[in-house]
């Protein structure tokens, strides 16, 4: 049966592009996105995105995800550093999940040093700019396939 994947963006991601290139780059969040896709189709693999500035809403995209995904990509933004919540959704979906940065959080300010997530993530990547959503994805789906 083919593949499903969940991209699912957190906080402030829809502003990129727009501010800050430096440091996220200057690709706004559907070219990234379209570029995931194109790789996705390429392998058979349906792909779903979803953005949202709210914890809530995505606490509920990875509790629907249970439903029809084999797997997400996750960029949780700032809520990689304060979110139980979050945690404990990835937890409970059961779904392997990469956390995945744009920037190398760990050449950053201390408090971007802890991530309240990744020891319930599959694994993480980051530091690769837009590369990073190919390198989690390729990841991802070598983890399915064995
Ligand atoms: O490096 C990443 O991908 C981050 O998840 C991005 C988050 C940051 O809080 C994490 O520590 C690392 C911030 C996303 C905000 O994106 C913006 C884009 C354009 C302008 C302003 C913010």
């Amino acid at each position: 049966m083919a593949r499903a994947i969940l991209v699912l963006n957190g906080p402030n991601l829809n502003l990129l592009g727009t501010r800050e290139p430096d440091v996220y780059g200057s690709d706004t969040l559907d070219d990234i996105v379209g570029d995931l896709r194109t790789r996705a189709v390429e392998r058979g693999v349906e792909l779903r995105d979803i953005q949202s500035n709210h914890e809530g809403e995505l606490v509920d995209a990875l509790q629907e995800a249970r439903g029809w995904a084999d797997g997400v990509v996750f960029n949780p933004g700032a809520y990689t550093h304060t979110s139980v919540a979050l945690r404990d959704a990835i937890s409970a979906c059961g779904l392997p999940v990469v956390e995945t940065h744009l920037s190398n959080v760990h050449a950053r300010e201390e408090f971007r040093h802890t991530s309240m997530l990744s020891a319930v993530c599959l694994g993480v990547v980051g530091g690769f700019g837009r590369h990073s959503y190919a390198l989690a994805l390729d990841g991802l789906l070598a983890h399915l396939d064995g």
